[in-house]
């Protein structure tokens, strides 16, 4: 008898791989699962209806992916499943997106059965060369946790281990499930306790230091002031932020990573801080100041305007999910939850220094104008006022995400932008993702901007959408090609023009009918009307709204951005 027989008998209450493992994702919250289905993943995936999980079904596994990544950013976590090697590797873009900028998606990978990969089979999909281990070696550097689920007796202590992993580090994990294991039995009992997802706790003595450190500086300054980063939001630090905001009274900026961290109506919020693309009259008031609590932040060139931070770490505490730095000073092993609660706890009344006033208003030069051109001083600011509390609204890289800077949110908007990772293509797949999450949770809109060279890689997504009866809105910058490529090079280089497409008619083209709505938008007037129409702002539908714009017009940030790449890049 082999020993796995004897293992299943002693089992109380035995279930299979496949069904642990899928009634552990809906346990931590995942409805759906993104994915493509292929010969090595078939069996499992016949497990998801058992488990109350709903099948989404992508077109490729790269939009999967991404889709999976905004699913995780509006639900909190998310799981993609793919077929070995074709298909995983198809993936990995998305993935290391996903490591890039904290999201937490476990990644299944069916695989051929144990006894093929011990036999070194020539299987398809295999480099034909007998190695097994070649994919999950290029997963490992892009995942926080690998489980090889090829053992009947550590299978469910991996599963768990693994999405305790994916949770707690915000990161994708990687697991791989091979055909003969599917049906292989576990523990069913261990479902009884659910997976403990709550942080390791910060050694006390650590953190009151820490407090006490943090505390004296604060108490000390003259104009302190706060900048949320994308961690805070990442690492789910975000209810300690809005007491100290409450508390604190301080003035509260976010970098363009953490747009959507504070409520943007709220007395203290001052607006984005990116160095010299911030806000009017931002910089001004961030680089003036004499502490600056820093949650969360990500420095990289895209979120700080090329590098153009002029705050000295002198006068800056960062707050992160493993450390935290006091001016010049370490402390290692404290996360920024327990560290700020206390302070919230212990702080005495701060003395805040004036909020730098920020309108969601033209200027008054754009407000006379009679142009009816659709330019990007003009559109952003407007965007702001049509949007309503609690939408979730998705910017591609190009000129979307340095646009939305200027766009001042209602209250409880998620964005959503992959300003680090920077991957275009990204936003069409994690708009299909983030659309059916926020139709999960109930009455929230999704909203897209994204260039018209940006969606010529993942417009598929639209398919996925209509058949998943979502309904989000779509904008694609009709703006013919590459514009933010032309700033940093090419300006009329061939490279960086595309094919136009018939975006509105595409829909069509994917089976869309009755749930479909196409608009094309090309002057200051058309917009306001179509903002102000109804069943536009309300419908069910997927609108896709072609939205003219000059090819040679950028926000005046992505300008900035652009020059100091173009530097950079010799
Ligand atoms: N390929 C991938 C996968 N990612 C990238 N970031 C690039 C190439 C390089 N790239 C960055 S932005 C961009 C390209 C090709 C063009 C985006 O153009 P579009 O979507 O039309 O945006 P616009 O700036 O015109 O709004």
């Amino acid at each position: 008898m082999a020993s796995t027989d004897i293992v299943t008998r002693e089992l109380e209450n035995p279930i299979d791989v496949a069904e642990y493992l899928f009634r552990r994702l809906r346990e931590v919250g995942i409805r759906s699962v993104h994915g493509v289905p292929g010969d090595y993943n078939l069996s499992a995936l016949d497990y998801l209806p058992g488990c109350d999980l709903h099948w989404v079904g992508n077109c490729n596994e790269l939009n999967a992916g991404y889709a999976a990544d905004g699913y995780a950013r509006v639900n909190g976590i998310s799981a993609i499943v793919t077929t070995f090697g074709v298909g995983e590797l198809s993936a990995l873009n998305a993935i290391a997106g996903s490591y890039s900028e904290f999201v937490p998606v476990v990644h299944i990978v069916g695989q051929p059965t144990t006894q093929s990969q011990k036999d070194g089979m020539l299987l398809h999909h295999t480099l034909g060369n007998g190695d097994y281990n070649v994919f999950s070696k290029m997963s490992a550097g892009i995942s926080c946790f690998v489980a090889h689920l090829n053992d009947q007796h550590d299978a469910a202590t991996l599963i768990d281990s693994a999405i305790r992993e994916c949770w707690i580090r915000s990161r994708p994990v990687y697991i791989t499930l091979p055909t003969d294991m599917v049906a292989t039995k576990v523990n069913g009992d261990r479902l009884r306790t659910p997976i403990d997802l709550s942080l390791p706790k910060n050694d006390p003595e650590k953190e009151d230091y820490v407090v006490d450190v943090v505390l004296k500086y604060l108490h000390a300054a003259k104009n302190p002031i706060i900048l949320v980063d994308a961690c805070a939001i990442r690492h789910r630090a975000l209810d300690e932020v809005h007491e100290l905001v409450e508390k604190s009274g301080l003035p509260t900026f976010v970098t363009p990573m953490g747009k959507g961290a504070v409520d943007e109506t709220h007395k203290n919020f001052g607006g984005v801080y990116a160095g010299n693309g911030s806000n009017p009259g931002v910089s001004e008031a961030v680089e003036a100041s004499d502490l600056i609590l820093s949650i969360g932040a990500i420095k990289s060139d895209f979120n700080t305007t090329g590098f153009t931070y002029r705050i000295g770490q002198l006068n800056t505490i960062d707050f992160h999910s493993t450390y935290v730095r006091v001016r010049y000073s370490e402390y290692p092993d404290t996360n920024m939850k327990g560290v700020l609660r206390k302070v919230v706890q212990q702080m005495k009344p701060l003395n805040p220094a004036s909020i730098p006033s920020l309108t969601n208003q033209l200027s008054p030069r754009e407000q006379a104008s009679s142009d009816q051109t659709i330019t990007h001083n003009w559109l952003w600011s407007i965007v702001g006022q049509w949007l309503k509390p609690k939408d979730v609204v998705i910017t591609e890289t190009g000129t979307a995400n340095f646009g939305i800077w200027d766009t001042r949110f209602p209250s409880n908007v998620t964005a959503i932008s992959q300003v680090l990772w920077g991957s275009i293509g990204y936003s069409m797949g994690a708009c299909q993702g983030a659309a059916l999450a926020a139709k999960e949770q109930k009455n929230r809109r999704t909203i897209l901007f994204i260039g018209d060279g940006s969606i010529q890689l993942t417009v598929q997504e639209l398919s996925t959408i209509l058949r998943n009866n979502l309904s989000p809105i779509v904008f694609v910058i009709c703006n013919e090609g590459y514009t933010i490529e032309r700033y940093i090079h090419g300006w009329d280089a061939k490279y960086n023009d595309i094919q136009p497409w018939d975006f509105a008619n595409i829909p069509k083209v994917f089976g869309a009918k009755e749930n479909y709505q196409g608009y094309r938008i090309k002057t200051r007037d058309e917009l306001n009307k179509l903002f102000a129409d109804q069943e536009f702002n309300s419908s069910d539908k997927l609108r896709l709204v072609e939205l003219y714009m000059p090819r040679d017009d950028a926000p005046a940030a992505l300008k900035l951005t652009a020059e100091a790449a173009a530097q950079r890049n010799g």
